[in-house]
């Protein structure tokens, strides 16, 4: 099923070939974090992601990138693709090593769509050419960073 239908027409057309029994191909999305801390926000997203999609692909950023975003996060980059893997929402976790691949990881792993929390709302909006681009609501109330105060201050 091209990937390229707005999102509700690829919905209908995929129920009438369920319907006429035709075998369809899954359905793939795409996400990208740091998943420092890995906590409920980032596992209520890829929930939400796997409900809308059949493949779910999680590019993790590696330490050195974060640092180009000016992050440091508490959790190695190892441990954290580790946990991001051990999500059982999780179906392929990759690298995400700068802000330039996600074309290059929409084409290679033909992504149907690219979904981000609504805390990114209208940053991707460029790669709407190459696939449907998604944001759906952040979990509120918890965040990497507040963990890492909460921490922090508990001494
Ligand atoms: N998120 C969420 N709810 C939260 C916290 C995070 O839905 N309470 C979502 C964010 O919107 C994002 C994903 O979880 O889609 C990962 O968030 P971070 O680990 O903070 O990643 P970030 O620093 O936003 O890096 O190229 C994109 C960047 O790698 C995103």
């Amino acid at each position: 099923m091209s990937a390229r239908l707005p999102t509700a027409a690829a919905a209908e057309l995929r129920a009438h070939a369920v319907a006429a029994g035709l075998k369809l191909e899954p359905t793939v999305a795409i996400t990208y974090g740091t998943y420092d801390l890995f906590h409920i926000g980032h596992v209520n997203l890829f929930r939400r992601i796997k409900a809308r999609y059949d493949i779910l692909v999680v590019a993790v950023s590696t330490d050195e990138f974060n640092a180009g975003k000016g992050k440091r996060s508490a959790v190695p980059f190892a441990d954290r693709i580790e946990m991001v893997r051990a999500c059982r929402h999780v179906d392929l976790a990759i690298a995400e090593s700068g802000w330039g691949q996600k074309e290059t990881d929409i084409v290679r792993y033909g992504a149907d769509a690219m979904v981000m929390g609504s805390d990114w709302t209208g940053h991707f909006d460029g790669l709407k050419s190459l696939c449907d681009v998604v944001y759906l609501p952040r979990t509120e109330g918890v965040s990497s960073s507040d963990l890492k105060r909460h921490i922090q201050s508990a001494g």
